[in-house]
């Protein structure tokens, strides 16, 4: 008897042609989405996206080679979702809770023109006691972009929950060397490089470029970000909805990084991170919803 069958409440959310679910790496289940434009993939753990690639393009979402694929251990590379916290916790998971955690798939859809939405619903009280009652859902939708929404409704009849909520996107790239950021020239940053712990630096005129170990949070900003990608001659657009916050992140050879990560892959990589963290943390109060949203773009030039 193969012990490996994808259990038949996920089977029967498939749509032929459109999206499979398989068990993927670890055996976890993954659910893997094709369009008329594109493919994606995301695990059910962490509701984690580890994968988007145009058709005719290099992947734009990038995967380390050594990830974990583990119950109760984070993915690397894809999209992080996380929440309810931002960065390290004293007792805690880096980055929140949701991303060690199986959410459910709740609903898939194909409309007549190819383009695919994927539900995932995090199981209720995952987050008690401390977030109790809160709502937490993750919406991918593929066509030619790429967009991520992640929606935590308050259920609670009296208690305001103070969160951060990031979608830490890992980019592929062609080398480091290579790339340009623009969209947050003059910007400041808290800069958490080399130990600086958070200081508060001015923003550079030029568009950002990455020769060193890079770890900037750039608050009250809730500008669209440009990778420029000389190497792979693509442009990708970050667009983001009801964020504050912009993360701008890649580890060079001096961040001490856990053994999930490959000596040299600071290279094919950056972050742009998008979401409402430190200084922009959110209250939410009673009935209320927060709806984070990135839309992913890529031009080839
Ligand atoms: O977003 C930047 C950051 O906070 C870095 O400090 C680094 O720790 C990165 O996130 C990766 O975090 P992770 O928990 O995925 O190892």
């Amino acid at each position: 008897m193969k012990t490996n069958l994808v259990p038949e409440q996920l089977r029967r959310l498939e749509i032929s042609g459109r999206v499979e679910i398989i068990n993927g790496h670890g055996g976890l289940p993954l659910v893997k989405i094709r369009t008329p434009w594109s493919t994606a993939e995301i695990y059910l753990l962490g509701a984690h996206a580890t994968g988007f690639q145009k058709n005719g393009e290099p992947p734009l979402i990038f995967m380390s080679a050594r990830s974990y694929f583990a119950p109760g251990k984070p993915i690397r590379g894809g999209v992080p979702v996380c929440f309810p916290w931002f960065g390290p916790r004293e007792g805690g998971p880096g980055h929140g809770l949701v991303r060690i955690l199986a959410w459910d798939l709740a609903e898939t859809a194909a409309s007549p023109d190819g383009r695919v939405t994927v539900r995932l619903r995090l199981p209720k009280e995952s987050l008690a006691p401390e977030w109790p009652a809160l709502r937490t859902e993750f919406i991918l939708t593929v066509a030619d972009t790429l967009t991520m929404e992640l929606i935590a409704t308050n259920e609670s009849s009296d208690k305001t929950q103070v969160l951060e909520n990031c979608l830490h996107t890992y980019f592929q790239v062609g080398d480091i060397g290579a790339l340009s950021l623009a969209g947050l020239q003059n910007a400041p940053f808290d800069d958490f490089a080399f130990g600086a712990n958070g200081a508060r630096r001015n923003g550079d005129p030029a568009p950002l470029r990455i020769t060193q170990e890079t770890n900037r949070v750039y608050p009250d900003n809730a500008a669209t970000m440009e990778i420029r990608d000389e190497k792979l001659k693509r442009t990708i657009r970050v667009e983001k909805f009801n964020s504050q916050s912009t993360v701008v992140w890649n580890p060079w050879t001096t961040q001490k990084m856990p053994e999930d990560w490959g000596q040299t892959e600071h290279r094919q990589m950056v972050c742009v991170e998008s979401g409402n963290v430190k200084q922009n943390k959110i209250s939410l109060a009673p009935g209320k919803t927060s709806a984070l949203k990135v839309v992913l773009h890529s031009q080839n030039f």
